[in-house]
């Protein structure tokens, strides 16, 4: 009897074992695409790489979605480095730094790997195209405008952003000081007095903030052009009851901002669809890995359910696709879109 269950038991283990390398071929064999964004616990990085998921799955093949603790260029150069051996078809990078990953993205193109920015950009040589959310310069000058506005005119303001790195946050920065230097007669009486980095970590994004109203009492606007420096500016505007006295704009989910729009301690702020920056870098990516994108301006691609996208000169001279126009969320279209994104 105990030999006839040892030979069953065996049979059994040799069969299951027949079906786990069986399926570990199959698995093998399916083509994988990865996408890293800059560091884990952000709502923004899970819808996007929700969106990548979505359209890599839509075209039959595997998506590896990745993203280390910290926001660093180091950390996603491990990251590159193990997909480099996982042999993946393509790796689309929201970076951490410009420059700095250049070495490791170049060792993956290399390999064969085809490699795309999305959202924060690396510099050209490491990349095929970026996929831009929305126009650079019209968020930055954008973001001036609420801030004049809701300064009426004049006074303080700050600016709260992700990391010192962070190439996109940087890039709008670059267009809100561009704002304010061109138009030095309009913004006379607007003083930007700091820029803070709360590195798209939640807390020390709220103890950046706290710094400001130490620093600036008188502070009027904080522009927060980060859906986690948004919202922590926003709890600490709840939290300390100044709402009306300092507000709240920038780029932030609809998710996580309906509170503190409902409240009034952001008026407004702007974003567009990460699950469709995503998605739209599942579709150029998988173009890219199968040589069909090569990222030369004036060459079009389809992304499915978004439709076709042409490929454009960027201003950092490399390329880049361009989502569409940022969403405006106030009190009156918030209680619609909360539930979306
Ligand atoms: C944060 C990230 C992301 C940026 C958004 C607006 O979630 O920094 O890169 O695009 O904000």
């Amino acid at each position: 009897m105990k030999k006839t269950i040892l030979i069953l038991v065996s049979i059994f283990l040799i069969l299951s074992s027949f079906s786990i390398f069986a399926a570990a071929e199959a698995e093998g064999g399916v083509e994988k695409h990865a996408f890293i964004f800059k560091n884990t616990g952000n709502p923004y990085g899970d819808k996007q790489m929700q969106g990548f998921e979505d359209g890599i799955k839509e075209q039959g093949f595997e998506a590896i979605t990745r993203a280390p603790d910290q926001p660093t260029a180091e950390a996603q150069i491990q990251i590159i480095e193990q997909l480099i051996n996982q042999r993946v078809a393509s790796i689309s990078i929201t970076g951490n730094d410009y420059d700095a990953l250049e070495p490791a993205l170049k060792k993956a193109m290399g390999e064969g790997i085809a490699i795309l920015s999305a959202d924060s950009a690396v510099n050209p040589a490491s990349r095929i195209t970026h996929i831009n959310q929305a126009d650079s310069e019209m968020i930055g000058r954008t973001l001036i405008q609420a801030a004049y506005d809701m300064a009426g005119g004049s006074g303080d303001i700050a600016i709260l952003s992700a990391t010192s790195q962070a190439s996109n946050q940087n890039l709008w920065i670059e267009w809100m000081k561009k704002e304010l230097a061109e138009n030095a007669s309009k913004y006379a009486n607007l003083k930007l007095v700091r820029i803070a980095y709360g590195d798209d970590l939640r807390d020390k994004s709220v103890s950046e903030t706290e710094a400001l109203l130490q620093s600036f009492p008188n502070l009027k606007v904080i522009i927060a052009p980060t859906t986690v420096g948004i919202a922590a500016a926003g709890r600490v505007v709840t939290d300390r009851n100044l709402i009306g006295k300092l507000k709240v704009t920038g780029l932030g989910l609809p998710s996580e901002m309906a509170e503190y729009i409902e409240n009034g301690a952001c008026p407004y702020m702007f974003l567009w669809n990460p699950i469709d920056v995503g998605y739209l870098t599942a579709y150029a990516a998988v173009a890219a890995s199968e040589g069909k994108l090569k990222g030369t301006a004036g060459e079009k691609f389809s992304a499915s359910r978004l439709g076709e996208f042409t490929v454009v000169k960027a201003s950092d001279g490399g390329t880049e696709v361009l989502l569409g126009a940022p969403f405006k969320f106030d009190k009156a279209n918030i209680a619609e879109w909360k539930t979306v994104y």
